[in-house]
């Protein structure tokens, strides 16, 4: 029994996703998904603003099997703040098949940063949802950049839709690659071609440098998963077809802060050819994309 109880609206990741439709090529990399715990194990940071369910390495492995994927990026979640042990942990026991994306602070010492180097870290996660984290300021962040473009790490970012704006100068004079997650949460009920995902448009647009995860339709659909996040669709098709060669895919597992519903993984891996519809497409977002950025 974990010392750790999870928070009580928060739901479990599901238990048995559907075999999806759609068979994913040979070599597909599933490139956002997290490890939680066990708490037991990996103790959940003092300073989180959530307590979560556990979701272990083997979980995360039997799912990567399940649904055709070869290989992880696994992201360090908030719940675990700048204590990478459960990351580094799933990564060592990977067999070279997972790569991570860690949370540091800016103190962190060469030393430790050449180990998450040597276990397979190969960028830093920056987090702006207010509900998450408390965000560090702008010039810590600045330094922890500086630092992290020496190992040639990327930036991964994470901001929701309506934030972009005051961020946006920030985010432009960032050092290295800087991958945006879930499109940057666009809110849907507005239209594609309007000026707040523009903004999103003209940011990967101008800055060769960023590249965009098409991920979480569950998160950001208002249409839920009855309509099979339909409404989000148009949304990652545009950034796929616009930017092919700067586009991830992941499924989020194991889903953190799912308050409404849980999503069947399957039913998200379904989703993907219609973010990209031809297998040139497919092949970039699923494999050449993701291998480049963390396996060359
Ligand atoms: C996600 C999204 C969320 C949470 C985290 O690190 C996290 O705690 O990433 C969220 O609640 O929106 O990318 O998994």
């Amino acid at each position: 029994m974990s010392k750790f109880v999870k928070d009580a609206d928060w739901l479990d990741w599901h238990p048995s996703p559907s075999k999806p439709e759609f068979v994913l090529p040979a070599g597909a990399v599933d490139a956002h998904c997290h490890v939680f715990g066990p708490g037991e194990q990996f103790p959940f940071a003092p300073e989180r603003k959530y307590t979560p369910c556990d979701a272990s390495k083997d979980q995360l492995w039997a799912l990567r099997d399940h649904l055709g994927f070869s290989r992880n990026v696994i992201v360090q979640a908030t719940c675990h703040g700048a204590d990478n042990r459960a990351l580094v942990d799933a990564l060592n026991h990977s067999n070279d098949l997972a790569r991570g994306v860690a949370t540091v602070k800016e103190n962190v010492s060469d030393t430790e940063l050449e180990a998450l180097h040597q276990a397979g870290v190969r960028g830093v996660r920056f987090n702006f949802v207010k509900r998450l984290v408390d965000a560090l300021p702008f010039d810590s962040l600045k330094r922890i950049a500086d630092r992290i473009k020496e190992l040639n790490w990327h930036i991964v970012i994470y901001f929701e839709g309506q934030e972009l704006p005051e961020l946006y100068d920030f985010f432009t004079a960032l050092p290295t690659t800087v991958v945006v997650d879930h499109m940057g949460r666009p809110d849907v009920s507005k239209p594609v071609d309007g000026p707040e995902f523009g903004l999103f448009l003209q940011l990967m647009r101008n800055n060769e440098n960023f590249w965009s995860k098409v991920s979480c339709p569950e998160r950001i659909s208002l249409a839920g998963p009855t309509q099979r996040y339909k409404d989000v669709v148009p949304f990652a098709r545009t950034v796929v077809e616009q930017f092919p060669d700067r586009v991830l895919w992941g499924t989020d597992w194991p889903h953190p802060n799912m308050k409404t519903h849980m999503p069947d993984d399957g039913q998200l891996v379904d989703m993907i050819p219609l973010f990209a519809p031809t297998a040139e497409l497919q092949r970039k977002l699923l494999i050449d994309n993701p291998m480049r950025l963390y396996w060359s």
